[in-house]
Parts: structure tokens; C-alpha cells; sequence
């Protein structure tokens, strides 16, 4: 298993103090306030986190003002690997983040973070909207969370400041950065790259500064982080459409009413529509943005990188109900 980071189960030490003091600065006033707090590593204006905030004022709406959501924009209250640990012990109530950093805590969310297991964005819509995304959102409560709904993430593709890439040969030796999973880490490793595991707020420096050669996301992000300003090549591998998850912590579930719970899974079922429609327009503004600003953009054929990935898919989806949950999912892409 070359390079592979052992990411693990960890348990969040650093960082916590900041993260924890700015919780019972900035957070105070929404817990007293009845708003459940919310983080989310994007911008404001960003797709997951106007869904969250509509579903805030669906929340309000429905309640006089009783319940609505603050959300925590920007990666302001840390990290997803950190943000998530805290919210499964009750300091957030709310977070949107990608399954890529629940692989590590929740078994079930490495089928859908497998490369290649969907085969576009309508079968990933799909899957998760059958009983398999239900199955995947009920397995988080082993973790003291409660999946409410997924999101869009599109397709990620390669990006680097070296040079198009074609075929694996081409990733030969560059310094990725992947998001904290083992499996993206044992996947660009399989590739015959370096896999560089750092959260996503670091990126754009470890870029400008050449401590890595690229890394790999889908149109919105590549261009919202302004990691296209610095890496100038982007080749469509469209490896993984891994989604989002929105997921709510446990104790804060449980002091809700039967009746409040019943409305935070309506307003988060609502907001999945409103989501994708803000999701599909922002996939088309960022491509225009990034093709606009000269980065060679280069199509891949990706059976050559697909046919690498066999070993991934079963050193972590390795488990029965992983296996189960592989075959659903692939079966699922056949039917149209
Ligand atoms: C984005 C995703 C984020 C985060 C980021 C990353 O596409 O929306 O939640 O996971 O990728 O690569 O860290």
C-alpha cells in the first residue's frame, strides 16, 4: 500500500480550542436565539450553503421564527474532518460537508465515494434518491449524527500547474492534494501520483507555493476557490461525483420535538430541488469563468484510469454490506 495515510479514525485535538471559542462567541447568540448553527467550508454565495439557508427560512416560516439556521460560511469554524467531529459531539448543530471525510467514521459512505461508480450525474441523482441514499443517510447515526438529505457535487476532474493530463502515465510522480480519505489517497496513488492529503482551505497557498503540483474537484469549487487562477491546467477524468451530505447532530436531534424533527426533514427534503437547480447554473457560470480565463481545458478518455481503480473499490469497499451497496449502485446505473 504505497503512501497510503493512514487518516483514520482520529480524534480532533488541534484546532479544537479555536473552533470551540468562536462556537461560544459567534454561536452563543444563535443557540439562545433558537437558530441551530450550521457550517459549511464554501462561500456565501455558494450552492450547499444558499440550500441551507433556504431551508432556514422554510424552518422559520413554518414556526413564527421558533427555529431557522445561522450558517458558518467559509471554513470560519474549521476544517470538514474537525467541523464533523464536533458536531457528532453536539458543539455544532448542523454541517454540510462531502462523504469523502465521513469514509473514515461511516463505513457506508465509501460505496458512493468509489471512482467510476457513477456513470453521470443523473444516475448519482438517482441512486440517492432511492432507497440506497436512504440506507447510506440512516447509517451515519452510529456516529452521533442524523443524515438529513445529499447534494449535488458534480464530477471531479484533475487539475495541476505541470501540464494537461491524458492518461495515467501523465500523473506519473505529481504531488495531489486529496480531500481526508484513504480511499481518494489509495486512488490518485493508484494512478501513479502522490497523494497530499490537507484540508481544503489550504489548497490555493500549498498550489501558489509549489508545495503541491495540483489536486482534483468539480467546475464550481475549482473556480470559487480560485484554484484555477494558479493551476492552469484542468483535464476532465470525471473520476468521482462523490455528493455532499447535510447532517445534523444527534443530541441536538433528540432534544427536538417528534414534530420539529418531522419539519427538519421536510425543509431539508425541500431544499434537495432548490440545491440542484442552483448547482446546475453554478457548474455552467464557473466552466464559462474558467474557460474565459485561458485555463486549456482537455477531454480524457477514462477507461485507462477506470481500469486502474478495480483495487480501491475492493480493499474499501471490502465489507458484505459495502459489497451490497457496490452492486445496488452499479445496478442502478444499467437501468435508465
Ligand atoms: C468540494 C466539496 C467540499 C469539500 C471540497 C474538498 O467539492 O463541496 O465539501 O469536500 O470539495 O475537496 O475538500
Amino acid at each position: 500500500m504505497k503512501g497510503r495515510a493512514l487518516i483514520g479514525r482520529r480524534k480532533v485535538l488541534v484546532g479544537t480550542g479555536a473552533l470551540a471559542a468562536s462556537l461560544l462567541l459567534g454561536g452563543c447568540e444563535a443557540r439562545m436565539s433558537g437558530l441551530l448553527t450550521s457550517s459549511d467550508t464554501h462561500p456565501a454565495d455558494y450552492p450547499t450553503v444558499r440550500a441551507v439557508e433556504f431551508m432556514g427560512r422554510f424552518l422559520s416560516e413554518r414556526t413564527g421564527g421558533r427555529l431557522g439556521i445561522k450558517v458558518y460560511s467559509g471554513g470560519q469554524l474549521g476544517s470538514e474532518i474537525d467541523t464533523l467531529e464536533i458536531t457528532s459531539f453536539g458543539g455544532l448543530d448542523l454541517n454540510r460537508v462531502n462523504l469523502a471525510p465521513l469514509n473514515s467514521m461511516a463505513p457506508l459512505s465509501i460505496p458512493p465515494s468509489l471512482p467510476f461508480i457513477f456513470n453521470s450525474v443523473d444516475h448519482m441523482r438517482r441512486t440517492l434518491d432511492s432507497d440506497i441514499g436512504d440506507e447510506i443517510l440512516a447509517s451515519l447515526t452510529d456516529n452521533g449524527l442524523i443524515g438529513l438529505c445529499f447534494y449535488d457535487s458534480g464530477a471531479r476532474s484533475f487539475y495541476n500547474t505541470r501540464g494537461p493530463i491524458y492518461t495515467p502515465a501523465d500523473m506519473r510522480g505529481l504531488k495531489l492534494r486529496v480531500p481526508a480519505s484513504d480511499a481518494y489517497v489509495a486512488m490518485v496513488n493508484a494512478l501513479g501520483a502522490n497523494a497530499v492529503p490537507i484540508p481544503f482551505g489550504e489548497v490555493y497557498q500549498a498550489l501558489a507555493q509549489g508545495v503541491i503540483d495540483g489536486a482534483e474537484n468539480n467546475w464550481p469549487s475549482f473556480e470559487s476557490a480560485r484554484h484555477y487562477e494558479v493551476a492552469r491546467h484542468f483535464s476532465l477524468t470525471h473520476h468521482l461525483l462523490t455528493p455532499e451530505a447535510l447532517v445534523m447532530s444527534k443530541m441536538k436531534w433528540d432534544s427536538l420535538s417528534p414534530a420539529d424533527q418531522a419539519l427538519v426533514r421536510e425543509a431539508a427534503r425541500a431544499s434537495v430541488p432548490v440545491m440542484r437547480k442552483l448547482w446546475d447554473a453554478r457548474v455552467n457560470a464557473a466552466r464559462e469563468t474558467i474557460i474565459a480565463s485561458g485555463v486549456e481545458v482537455n477531454e480524457v478518455d477514462t477507461a485507462p484510469f477506470a481500469a486502474l481503480m478495480r483495487p480501491v473499490w475492493e480493499e474499501f469497499a471490502a465489507s458484505p454490506q459495502q459489497r451490497s451497496l457496490v452492486e445496488r449502485i452499479v445496478a442502478a446505473g444499467e437501468r435508465k
